[in-house]
């Protein structure tokens, strides 16, 4: 067997994983606050562990989604456009995956395809199950993240994922193995996520890393249990920079399969995108125009997956 050590590419540096940090959610409050506040400003990303999600909600979107992807390609077909393979977005980036990109919300689940539904009849109920149970993971974070910054309404941020309208989505990334002498090794190409909150949880295969900046890659250490919190561009416009929106990038390896479930926690689409007024102050001016969800998703889907699409944002 052939183990997973990430590939550096060209001139990249591969730093060790154990610097990313670990946040025990069941910890001590104040601990846990200030630890996830320093994650977000210095990686924009952190782990979690005891979060609460029973293993049997992971374990049945995991079995749901695996036994949607072990289906003959001409059926997956019927599920597009939320089934898709190897396009990503609109505008030609490619990658080595393949993946289901659903509606998050309560009544988008009820509508999940009849494709996917009449082969599993279980599938919207383990969709919905898992997604309110990481929905209110992100919440809990978002409420401690507020606090950490010493926002009066800590509920600024979850509230906007809480939303009925909330355009939050998952995904189920599926990488199956390449063998080394295919020449990408790109599974879903290096990226910031567009919205507030990232919540994902992959099996026990490595791919996922993360950037500190151009060309320096840390490799996040698979781990089942956890799960992996990153901060989206929106939640650094509505920190006003004070947490970072990391980029990230998954890679193939050449054993086994991958798959990761990724929950995108997002504002209605009307929503204005803005920092509360405690984090604008005459020492750290606005550093971003107020914008809506729905300005900020149509530049996203207007550019490349690499792009940042952030800096049109900026204030003057
Ligand atoms: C990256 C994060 C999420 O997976 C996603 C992606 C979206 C898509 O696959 O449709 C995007 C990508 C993501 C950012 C740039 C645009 C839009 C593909 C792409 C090229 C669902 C999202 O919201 O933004």
């Amino acid at each position: 067997m052939v183990l997973a050590s990430p590939k550096p590419i060209r001139n990249e540096t591969i730093l060790p994983s154990d610097v990313i940090p670990i946040v025990d959610l069941k910890g001590e409050r104040c601990e846990v606050i200030k630890q996830i506040v320093k994650a977000s400003e210095e990686y924009g990303f952190f782990k979690v562990i005891n979060h609460g999600i029973s293993d049997e909600t992971i374990d049945k979107m995991e079995e749901a989604g695996f036994n949607f992807f072990a289906k003959p390609m001409s059926q997956k077909k019927q599920a597009s456009p939320a089934y898709g393979c190897k396009n990503i977005g609109f505008n030609g980036d490619i990658g080595e995956v393949e993946y289901l990109l659903l509606n998050a919300n309560t009544s988008s689940i009820a509508q999940i395809s009849k494709t996917i539904s009449n082969d599993d009849p279980n599938f919207r109920y383990r969709v919905s199950s898992y997604t309110e149970a990481v929905k209110e993971v992100a919440c809990e974070i978002l409420e401690l993240m507020a606090e950490g910054l010493g926002v009066p309404d800590t509920k600024v941020f979850s509230s906007l994922i809480k939303d009925i309208e909330s355009d939050s989505v998952l995904r189920l990334n599926h990488y199956p193995p390449k063998d080394k002498s295919h020449s990408n090794n790109v599974g879903f190409g290096e990226h910031s996520d567009p919205q507030i909150l990232t919540i994902l949880r992959s099996n026990d295969v490595s791919g996922l890393q993360i950037s500190l900046q151009h060309g320096l890659w840390i490799p996040v250490n698979p781990d089942p249990s956890a799960l992996c919190v990153n901060v989206g561009d929106v939640l650094e416009v509505m920190t006003n920079g004070r947490f970072v929106s990391v980029r990230h990038r998954a890679m193939t390896n050449s054993y086994k399969t991958r798959m990761s479930m990724a929950y995108f926690g997002a504002p209605p689409l009307n929503a204005s995108i803005v920092a509360p007024p405690v984090l604008v102050t005459p020492h750290r001016p606005s550093l971003f125009r107020t914008f809506t969800w729905a300005d900020y998703k149509k530049a996203t889907y207007s550019l490349r997956l690499g792009d940042t699409r952030i800096q049109l944002f900026r204030a003057n």
